[in-house]
């Protein structure tokens, strides 16, 4: 398996560029609390390691991962929005194809947001076959899926950044 002998959340620390003025919405699903809130925390964490403030970083939750991408959608509208929201969820697989139809939604939910506001919203969805396969990825020998969510966020608000990308409303949009 490809991730047997990889910590998926190393990162060279050194190599990511400071969060300090950018602004963060995470949204975060109760389903499975224990596992999703243990991603929250590694993403918070890491946001504010690398700076971000914490007036500027904020928290919403959502019943469950499927109501992530309105969740998600919501912040966006906020006044000023955010440069990047973060959205944090766990659908672990059951009896039935409930999974499947969550996560196909949700993953096409928030890439349908991002494109449409021109802003990052992060897949931090944790997609496991059961529930040990969750604990291992938020805070366990897989590492934190948390902080890959906030890693990718700070690269990609900052690549937004540097290439100018207007913060203009365009008709239409938010
Ligand atoms: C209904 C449901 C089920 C069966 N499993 C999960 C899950 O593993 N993880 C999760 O985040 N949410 C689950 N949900 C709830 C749905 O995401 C959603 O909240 C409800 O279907 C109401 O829209």
């Amino acid at each position: 398996m490809a991730s047997a002998l990889k910590n998926l959340s190393s990162y060279d620390e050194n190599n990511i560029s400071t969060a300090e003025n950018l602004t963060f919405g995470i949204v975060v699903a109760d389903w499975n609390a224990h596992i999703t809130h243990a991603l929250y925390e590694g993403c918070y964490e890491t946001l504010v390691k690398h700076g971000a403030k914490t007036t500027d970083i904020q928290t919403i939750q959502v019943p469950g991962t499927f109501e992530l991408p309105t969740g998600a959608r919501y912040l966006a509208g906020q006044k000023g929005g955010f440069d990047a929201i973060i959205c944090i969820g766990c659908v672990i697989k059951g009896e039935t194809e409930h999974d499947r139809y969550i996560n196909q939604a949700v993953a096409s939910g928030l890439v349908n947001l991002s494109l449409m506001i021109n802003k990052p919203v992060i897949f931090g969805v944790l997609t496991p076959n059961d529930e040990q396969q969750a604990l291992d990825r938020a805070g366990g020998k897989h590492g934190n899926k948390g902080i890959e969510a906030a890693v990718t966020a700070i690269r990609m608000a900052t690549l937004r950044k540097n290439l100018g990308e207007s913060d203009k409303k365009q008709i239409g949009f938010l």
